[in-house]
């Protein structure tokens, strides 16, 4: 992508509105643009990083087993009815008449629509288990939407719902989901920390929620420090084999969000040099609740005995909007955003330090092929603008790193690289640039870990 052509608006002033670093650094990157208290419009590069986000969240999913559908945004009340959420929701559910005067909803949460869309289709005990997953847009009319995309209104989730024959199986499906969580969160460069938590109007006795810790994360946390360095599965992890090692090997150690636990039991139940007391972001929460849906929705299939068994079901969320900030939240310097590799707008961003010098530009519209030949995201910036002003802008939108040439290095034949996380940076010959960065990006892009 070239600049000239791009749509970047960056802001040089800090927004008075916004609180905390992701949301003001969101707003100058040009990354959203706020419509309405809790809504907003995703500008192309923050669309961008949503979804490289939301393509790590799919693959994962896919890789355990899940699989995608797409439900509606706009529900009909009388579903909702019937599992006795209706009433029991609040004034957080956005409730909307249609022209015949009909109940209808913008849904918070799609509980009640996949389990309509099981019963309707799911008859045998041979088709379970069954884990369906979509990501679509909600809406939570929240009493304090704030921190940007973070605590928004209309909002972006992957909901998945598991559907098995009893409780050991619904287990099953639980520990398949908390591992392609603990995945998800690492290929984006986070640490996703598991911790018992408290199920609220989904329901249910069984309920973890993911945090990345940050300081301006809204949930007390108290955790085993263990756990915020400990090697997430990999790659070649068996989703059809038995995943309850992993499973009992992560939550042995203490994890718990403030509903769940006191400061006090937790000195108690974590050695001393192992305490660690922080402030989390949730970005994902996963729920097993039986047959809470499936009983008043009559959600039951047919057992090999040819009796009728009611389903066990859990929910599992992620909200890939607000990973985005979160990202932000974890990797940020005075200047920017410091993107990791595998979410980050662009990989690589060519700067041409004199836009208009006939030989420069020839030499950076060569380098910029030859980028992306080699398979890079590349944002050239090929404005005519001082180079202060172009490397500000680099640092502030956190492509991680930058491949900076300008006719005095062209004279000599050498190109600089700047390592937008650490600062470091490299002269190297012209020739060999490309091949660099790529060996740079490759490993760092956590696609085959
Ligand atoms: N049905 C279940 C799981 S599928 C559910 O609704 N769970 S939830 O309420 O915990 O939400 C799941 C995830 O959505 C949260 O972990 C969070 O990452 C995201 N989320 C929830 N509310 C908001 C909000 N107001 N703004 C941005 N993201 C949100």
């Amino acid at each position: 992508m070239r600049l000239s052509r791009y749509f970047l608006p960056v802001l040089k002033e800090s927004p008075k509105e916004a609180e905390i670093v992701s949301h003001k650094l969101m707003l100058r990157a040009g990354m959203i643009k706020q419509q309405a208290a809790g809504s907003y419009s995703w500008l192309p590069l923050g669309y961008k990083v949503l979804n490289k986000v939301i393509k790590i969240v799919e693959e994962e999913q896919n890789r355990s087993g899940a699989v995608q559908l797409l439900m509606p945004t706009v529900q009909s009340a009388d579903l909702w009815k019937e599992s006795g959420r209706y009433d029991a929701y609040g004034k957080e559910m956005l409730r909307i008449k249609d022209r015949h005067e009909r109940d209808m909803l913008y849904g918070p949460t799609n509980e009640e629509v996949i389990t309509d869309i099981f019963r309707t289709y799911v008859r045998s005990y041979k088709d379970l288990p069954l884990n369906l997953y979509h990501i679509q847009w909600k809406f939570r009319d929240e009493v304090r939407p704030r921190f940007g995309t973070m605590r928004s209104r209309e909002f972006l989730m992957k909901d998945a719902y598991s559907f098995d024959l009893d409780e050991a199986g619904a287990k099953k499906a639980f520990q398949r989901m908390f591992v392609a969580y603990l995945r998800t969160f690492y290929r984006m460069g986070l640490t996703g920390i598991p911790m018992r938590a408290d199920a609220g109007p989904i329901g249910g006795d069984l309920s973890y929620e993911f945090h990345v810790l940050a300081e301006t994360g809204e949930s007390q946390v108290f955790l085993d420090a263990d756990l915020a360095t400990k090697p997430v599965p990999p790659i070649d992890t068996d989703f059809s084999g038995d995943l309850s090692p992993i499973f009992d090997d992560w939550t042995s150690l203490f994890a718990a969000t403030e509903e769940m636990t006191d400061e006090k039991t937790f000195r108690a139940a974590v050695s001393h040099n192992r305490q660690l007391m922080a402030r989390g972001i949730e970005v994902g929460h996963i729920f097993y609740f039986g047959t809470k849906y499936s009983e008043p929705m009559k959600a039951t299939v047919t057992g090999a005995d040819g009796k009728e068994i009611t389903v066990h079901m859990g929910s599992y969320g992620i909200g890939p909007t607000r990973l985005v900030p979160a990202i932000i939240e974890a990797s940020h310097d005075d200047n920017g955003i410091i993107w990791p590799v595998s979410v980050a707008p662009f990989e690589v961003e060519l700067i041409n330090l004199k836009a208009g010098d006939k030989d420069t530009d020839a030499a950076c519209g060569t380098l910029y092929d030859e980028l992306q030949t080699a398979g890079l995201d590349v944002l050239f910036d090929d404005r005519d603008q001082p180079a202060g002003a172009k490397f500000a802008t680099a640092d502030l939108i956190g492509i991680p790193y930058q491949l900076i040439l300008g006719p005095r290095g062209l004279k000599d034949g050498q190109a600089e690289i700047k390592h937008r996380k650490t600062g470091e940076r490299e002269t190297l010959p012209i020739a060999s640039a490309v091949a660099r960065i790529k060996s740079l990006v490759e490993p760092e892009r956590r696609d085959t870990v």
